[in-house]
């Protein structure tokens, strides 16, 4: 009885295993069959503007790197970041999210907690359910932990809690303190002994300043950046201690290309997601010595040189990894161009015929389209045909395009499915967008762009750049004015109020009050 009852038993155990093993291979291989796993890599530059890679029209600087990815993939004439500053279209980009859904969707001091609800989806979230390793490498600028970090222990929730498996990162940006590189929830080259001390409010006693103490810069400040001195250079925020685990500004670029390229080589047998976020050409502009003067622009121009030879490099690794069929690249910037973004670099005098934003008004901080209108080009060699797109789209609707790729059903809340678009296989992009710049919002539909009335100065004098505040409405022609000269509001006041309708449903009424400007 007992003996019959084991053989029983297993002889159940062998027909279910079998079967069960092959249920599995048939459910993997129709998966395998509708969705395909590239790699997918998004590459996201800093305050890149867009006239300024050789395919979007610049004269003035070589950029052959991003120039085959831009040719011999979909290069979009209607690419937006979500906002014209860092935080905001970070947060979009990953979440799919408008930013100002968030309150604290504003440019970050280096203390500032983490801004991506750990619940929230996001995009390495969604591939790692499907699958995918997950990595970041470069500029975070979303937070850290919870409100008062101490750096010298392990740091989250951050990347690693909101789906990214790997990190290598700054914590928010290059002229920030902290000025140190962090690894998956560590300081790098922390030596307990020295230990760092940050503050946003506070000097510590008898540190050096860049405001009390010029004798000891090597770049000197234009406006803010006048706190605690690294390396010469003076920052925003105070520092103390972690003297071992200080990054080398000039080294940088190497840094995270490095890392970038590790990771790709690490997980070449994987489907894998890198976001590889470049901190150029941001300030401070502190380009490898390999390209001081390489542009004749100063070294806003040399960073710029310097980041494409990286996405140049990082194309290497995946060529000779073998990998470069199988890998979908994203390419965008977070925000539109400044020159001068705080210190005397030249960026201003050395400009010379360069035009940053190409033929759009504005630029970094502007509701004008050069504030969130950017390079955007999606590669993928052999899948995706070469061209021109005038669709619109949005950093915001990766989320859900990228799930969509690989079979996942998360959507982002504000993220269209656009896959077929960044595919290069239909036109048909957004219809309407909500701009966001220093917690004020604009809307574009069709050709069409309407910039609510703001107080405020019309120009932030010190960073130069027109930021579309004024008091009346404002409404352009995209079509026949892309550099937005004139107003139609007056003349076309039905168009108008079809644009302010749309927006406020999106938006919610009252959206053109705006408590607070952040923008000093
Ligand atoms: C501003 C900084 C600017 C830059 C920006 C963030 C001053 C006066 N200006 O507050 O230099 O750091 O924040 O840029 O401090 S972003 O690209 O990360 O949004
Ligand atoms: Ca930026």
């Amino acid at each position: 009885m007992k003996i019959l009852k084991k053989f029983g038993l297993y002889s159940t155990i062998l027909f279910i295993v079998p079967l069960s093993c092959q249920q599995k291979a048939e459910k993997k291989s129709a998966k395998e069959d509708t969705f395909q796993r590239p790699n997918i890599v998004i590459i996201y530059a800093d305050d890149l503007g867009y006239g300024e890679l050789g395919a979007y029209g610049a004269t003035e600087l070589e950029t052959p790197n991003l120039d085959k990815l831009a040719n011999g993939g979909r290069r979009f004439t209607n690419g937006y970041a979500s906002s014209a500053t860092c935080t905001p279209s970070r947060y979009a980009l990953l979440t799919g999210t408008y930013p100002w859904r968030n309150k604290n969707a504003k440019i970050l001091p280096g203390t500032a907690p983490l801004i991506i609800d750990t619940a929230q989806v996001t995009i390495p979230k969604m591939l790692r359910e499907q699958g995918y390793k997950t990595g970041i490498v470069g500029k975070w600028h979303l937070g850290l932990g919870n409100g008062d970090v101490d750096w010298n222990q392990p740091i989250a929730p951050g990347p690693n809690e909101v789906g990214f498996e790997q990190s290598y990162i700054m914590a928010a940006t290059q002229d920030r303190v902290p000025t140190v590189y962090i690894e998956n929830g560590k300081v790098v080259n922390l030596d307990q002994d020295d230990q760092i001390q940050v503050d946003y409010e506070e000097n510590f006693e008898g540190e050096p300043t860049g405001k009390d103490n010029p004798e000891l810069l090597k770049m000197k400040w234009h406006h803010g950046h006048n706190n605690s001195i690294v390396n010469g250079i003076p920052r925003i925020g105070f520092m103390k201690g972690g003297k071992a685990a200080k990054w080398i500004d000039e080294e940088m670029a190497d840094t995270f290309l490095k890392k970038a390229q590790d990771y790709v080589k690490a997980n070449r047998s994987e489907p894998f997601f890198l976001y590889y976020a470049l901190q150029q050409p941001h300030v401070p502009r502190t380009p490898s010595p390999r390209f001081v003067g390489s542009s004749g622009m100063g070294p806003r121009g040399d960073v710029i040189l310097e980041a494409d030879w990286c996405v140049g490099e990082l194309i290497n690794t995946l060529e000779s990894e073998g990998l470069l069929d199988n890998t979908l690249i994203i390419f965008s910037s977070d925000n539109g161009p400044v020159l001068n973004d705080g210190y005397y670099d030249d960026a201003v005098e050395k400009l010379g015929d360069h035009r940053p934003a190409g033929p759009l008004r504005g630029g970094k901080y502007s509701l004008f389209e050069a504030g969130t209108r950017v390079p955007f080009i999606t590669y993928w060699k052999g899948n995706i045909e070469p061209g021109i797109s005038d669709a619109m789209v949005s950093q915001l609707d990766l989320l859900s395009s990228l799930a969509e790729l690989v079979g996942s059903d998360e959507k982002g809340r504000d993220s269209d499915d656009l896959l077929d678009v960044f595919l290069g296989k239909s036109e048909k992009g957004r219809d309407q967008i909500v701009l966001e710049a220093t917690s004020r919002t604009a809307f574009r539909q069709g050709d069409w762009a309407m910039i609510p009335p703001y107080g405020g100065p019309s120009v932030n004098k010190y960073v130069n750049i027109e930021l579309g505040n004024d008091k009346e409405y404002q409404l352009y022609n995209l079509k026949e004015d892309i550099g937005q000269q004139k107003n139609l509001a007056q003349s076309n006041m039905e168009k108008l109020e079809e644009m302010i309708a749309a927006y406020k449903k999106i938006r919610g009424e009252g959206a053109e009050v705006v408590e607070e400007m952040e923008l000093k």
